[in-house]
């Protein structure tokens, strides 16, 4: 018998890619390398696979009569059409938990990295700078204040890190957390204000798009450090460079991109930046846990069994 058929949107980690190479053909980005054929392959499409920043829009939910899922390796969706997928039956899911430990650890190595300047330092050490004398002093991270945009599963794991270190955490989200403990701000602007370091873990999406703008940045200050695991969208990238150019703010952490592969080149060149690919869920351990979450929904999308982790927006399709 043959097997069933699915579509990748986005080029899949091997991991999540040979599980799904087991059970299903998958077609690769055929919408978008081959059109003809992908009309006529497109009604016999049970299942789509994607990955945190891959588009599923509407044009192509609406070709997929027979889709019983998407199923995206990452905990945000944000490039998922999900009104229009709610609209056509087709639930969508996501893996969550299972990355949090890890974003949370890069979400504190780049505080650290910016803070105490570990890369320039390597490059310093390589390069043969030492015998001429010591590095510009570093940024206390210990007993800084921490202010975290979006206090959810991540964020939630960032400020108990921060708490091994003796921060000072405060939060702002889009509804207060009483029972975390932490003091709330009620505008990113205001929080920002009040810290030395920002870090942004929202969802990204219109809901937060530039949500980290000029203002939030000129209430950063110039001994404030910006640090965003979340979306490039989040932040507004032309803003933030101008803001790292006239000194406005100290510096910035930096693993997510407006327009990701690209980075502006105006980063590349600031040595209070540190800049990493997108990789904060980039670890052997986390990856194959997500593929194995991401097949698992998949599976159980395609079969009618009940999904492991639907986001919450198509939760109640399967009650
Ligand atoms: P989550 O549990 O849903 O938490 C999201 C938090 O963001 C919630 O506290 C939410 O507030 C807050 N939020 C949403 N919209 C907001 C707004 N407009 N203003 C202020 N706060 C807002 O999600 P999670 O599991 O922590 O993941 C968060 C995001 O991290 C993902 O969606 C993804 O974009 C990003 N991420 C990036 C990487 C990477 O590789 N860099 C890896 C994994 C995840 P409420 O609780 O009040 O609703
Ligand atoms: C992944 C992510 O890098 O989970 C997310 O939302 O952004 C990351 O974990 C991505 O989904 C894989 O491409």
């Amino acid at each position: 018998m043959s097997k069933p058929d699915i579509l990748a949107v986005a080029k899949l980690h091997p991991f999540y890619q040979q599980a799904l190479e087991t059970v299903y053909n998958v077609h690769d980005r055929t919408h978008v390398t081959d059109p003809a054929a992908f009309a006529a392959l497109a009604p016999r499409i049970v299942g789509v696979a994607g990955t945190g920043e891959a588009s599923v829009p509407r044009s192509l939910l609406s070709q997929l009569p027979n889709a019983k899922v998407v199923s995206v390796f990452g905990v945000g969706y944000d490039g998922v059409d999900v009104a229009a997928a709610l609209e056509h039956g087709i639930p969508v899911t996501h893996t969550p938990d299972v990355l949090t430990d890890d974003v949370a650890d890069l979400a504190l190595g780049l505080v650290l990295s910016v803070a105490r300047q570990i890369p320039q330092a390597d490059q310093y050490v390589r390069a043969g700078q030492w015998p001429s004398g010591p590095m510009a002093l570093g940024r206390k991270v210990s007993g800084a204040r921490l202010g975290i945009v979006g206090l959810g599963r991540i964020g939630k794991a960032i400020a108990r890190r921060a708490m091994g270190f003796g921060m000072h955490v405060a939060y702002t989200a889009r509804s207060e957390k009483t029972d975390s403990g932490f003091p709330f701000f009620a505008s990113a602007a205001a929080l920002a204000s009040q810290v030395d370091f920002l870090v942004v873990i929202t969802p990204g999406g219109a809901g937060t798009k530039h949500l980290i703008n000029a203002e939030v940045l000129k209430a950063l200050g110039p001994k404030g450090y910006l640090i965003n695991v979340a979306r490039g969208s989040v932040v507004d990238e032309t803003a933030l460079v101008e803001a790292l150019q006239n000194s406005t703010i100290a510096g910035a952490g930096l693993d997510v991109f407006a327009n990701e592969p690209q980075v502006p080149e105006s980063l590349w060149r600031m040595s209070n930046v540190v800049l990493t690919p997108h990789m904060a869920s980039a670890t052997r351990e986390t990856r194959q846990a997500m593929a194995d979450l991401a097949f698992a929904n998949m599976q159980a999308g395609t079969t009618g069994q009940p999904l492991r982790t639907p986001v919450p927006e198509c939760a109640a399709m399967q009650k």
